[in-house]
């Protein structure tokens, strides 16, 4: 059953309960917090990659704007597969987690990419991240509003506290049905509420609904994972063909491929051609992923 939410939490369901029950919530919500789905792995994924974070100098290089968004006291690491051995083992391709994915995705196309994969670590003092909604990577994707196709959608996992105090990520439950995806002033004017979870649950939520990192205000950093999926037809984030050589990639599962660009997209449901292949050949028969 879905309840209604209340306004200062958002709905939890047990890793595991059916996909339909987190689609239901998620068209009603925007998001849902999906308890204990990587409890198992949070804490040898951390200690896989607590030398790399320890080392990364916080903050962004890049425009004004993606300084801003980034955050400047905020940690970003990708390339994960590489990074992180229970990551390319137990995470990526995790079954409930693509249960979840896949009701959010698979109205559209075949299989989809793994958007981008990254550690969120902010320093003590980082101030609030403005509030966007994760589908402007494709900014034309505004214009459609609530009736455009899903696609992006993000399962951020917590991998340290996630109080608001540290900084949980903040939302506004029901921002992904507003009819104007362009009006700045919506959003300023709405209350967020807090993300607050336990370490291993995940926020499973659209790209079309409105949030953003919340202010770190105690002396702890606080950890996120942040995994993002898109459509196979659009150009994803993260460029894994060029992160992950092909001797890594042919011993990752065949799903972890298909999330990473090992294999090609067939856009047979929706009767589409075949993208990202080669000679019209499927991408891991080029690659031999299946000898
Ligand atoms: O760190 C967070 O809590 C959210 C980050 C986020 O929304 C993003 O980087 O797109
Ligand atoms: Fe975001």
């Amino acid at each position: 059953m879905v309840n209604t939410t209340n306004e200062k939490r958002l709905q939890e369901i047990q890793a595991g309960t059916s996909p339909d029950v987190l689609k239901k919530i998620i068209d009603q919500d925007g998001g849902v917090i999906v308890k204990g789905l990587f409890a198992d792995q949070v804490d040898r994924f951390n200690s896989d990659v607590d030398t790399v974070i320890a080392n990364w100098a916080p903050g962004h290089d890049g425009t004004e704007w993606m300084q801003e968004f980034a955050g400047k006291k905020t940690k970003r690491v990708t390339q994960l597969i590489k990074r992180s051995k229970t990551f390319r083992e137990e995470m990526i391709d995790n079954d409930i987690m693509l249960s979840y994915i896949d009701q959010l995705l698979l109205d559209t196309c075949d299989s989809y990419w793994m958007n981008a994969a990254q550690v969120i670590e902010m320093q003590s003092g980082e101030s609030l991240q403005f509030l966007h909604r994760d589908l402007e990577n494709y900014p034309v994707f505004r214009s459609y509003g609530p009736s455009g196709p899903e696609v992006m959608c993000n399962c951020l996992v917590a991998l340290s506290d996630f109080t608001e105090d540290m900084g949980a990520t903040r939302v506004i439950p029901g921002s992904h049905t507003w009819p104007d995806f362009n009006d700045r002033e919506a959003i300023e004017s709405a209350e967020t509420i807090p993300a607050e979870m336990e370490k291993g649950d995940a926020l499973i939520f659209s790209g079309k609904l409105v949030h953003g990192g919340g202010a770190n205000l105690t002396n702890k950093p606080r950890r996120a994972l942040a995994l993002a999926f898109c459509p196979g037809w659009l150009v994803p984030e993260e460029a894994y063909p060029f992160a992950v050589s092909l001797e890594l990639a042919a011993t990752l599962s065949k799903k972890a491929q298909q999330l990473t660009g090992f294999r090609s997209f067939h856009n047979e449901k929706l009767g589409g051609g075949t993208l990202w292949s080669l000679d019209y050949i499927e991408l891991a028969d080029v690659l031999k992923l299946d000898k």
